[in-house]
């Protein structure tokens, strides 16, 4: 639990996309305004998001075992993995884990979101043992944020698209909550004329639904589990996590397709950030 001298702090281990509104600048900003230190960790380094025709790409697993190891006397509140570029840096998040637990009381947070794909399809960086080693990281999460795909890539189910019936969506977090999580929250599943995320805990589940927009945008699983890992290390519960992150996604959405700006360039958050400031008075 956050030290109450200090605001929450959470290690923020992503990549950092230059261009296009994903990962580290998405969660600096989120976790800032919402009274948060983001502490990053970079996996690489991009010119870009991998969704342009043309980026750079420069790995930082070389640099970050000896960037972890320097945090050896730092404790977060909680830690949040996103996209993770090597089977190598999977394992160094263990140890990183595996770190931070050994030194607090009151062990860390654990956010996870799986970014191993999109539309059915797994990202081109992703390996059979990094997909492994990924079911293996999820067992040591409290909470794990993955999209559709990535709930089918994780468990093996066969992928029909982001509509589900109660049924499969049911059986879907099932699965995955027998990789070990604490808790499944299954992203952007498509029941119309709405846009649900699911929550399991293995106890309870049910669908927070928001109105769906014409377009998706790149991002948001993004500005999700930031917003996720920041209630949940300021003491907020899921339930009230997950709500404020639905409703700002969908508040964000909506302002970004007033102003017609490619779908490329994610969610223009920035000027709607203020609704994250005192997230307790946010009522959907
Ligand atoms: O938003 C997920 C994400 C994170 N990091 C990189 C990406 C993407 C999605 O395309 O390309 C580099």
């Amino acid at each position: 639990m956050a030290n109450e001298q200090r605001p929450p702090r959470i290690a923020c281990i992503n990549d950092l996309s230059g261009y296009g509104r994903c990962s580290l600048t998405t969660a600096i900003a989120v976790l800032s305004a919402m009274g948060v230190q983001a502490c990053p960790v970079p996996t690489a380094i991009l010119s870009k998001h991998t969704g342009f025709d043309r980026y750079t790409f420069t790995d930082f697993t070389p640099h970050m075992g000896a960037y972890m190891a320097d945090w050896a006397e730092l404790e977060f509140d909680a830690v949040y993995t996103g996209f993770l570029g090597s089977a190598e840096q999977i394992r160094l998040v263990e140890g990183f884990l595996a770190q931070q637990r050994a030194r607090q009381s009151t062990p860390p947070h654990v956010i996870i979101d799986t970014v191993m794909g999109d539309g059915g399809k797994i990202y081109p960086t992703y390996t059979p043992d990094m997909c492994r080693l990924m079911r293996r990281l999820v067992s040591h999460a409290d909470v794990i944020t993955p999209n559709v795909t990535e709930a089918c890539i994780l468990t093996g189910t066969p992928y029909s698209g982001e509509e589900l019936t109660t049924a499969q969506a049911r059986e879907l977090a099932c699965r995955l909550y027998e990789l070990g999580a604490g808790a499944v929250v299954i992203t952007g599943i498509v029941r119309e004329p709405v846009l649900c995320n699911l929550v399991y805990d293995g106890r309870e589940l049910y669908f927070d639904a928001e109105t769906r927009t014409e377009r998706m945008f790149s991002g948001t699983g993004d500005l999700f589990a930031s917003i996720v890992s920041a209630r949940l290390a300021a003491g907020g519960s899921l339930p009230e996590a997950v709500s404020l992150a639905g409703s700002f996604i969908a508040a964000a959405t909506r302002y970004t397709l007033s102003l017609g700006t490619p779908a490329m360039e994610g969610v223009c958050f920035e000027p709607c950030l203020s609704r994250l400031m005192h997230p307790q008075s946010q009522e959907k």
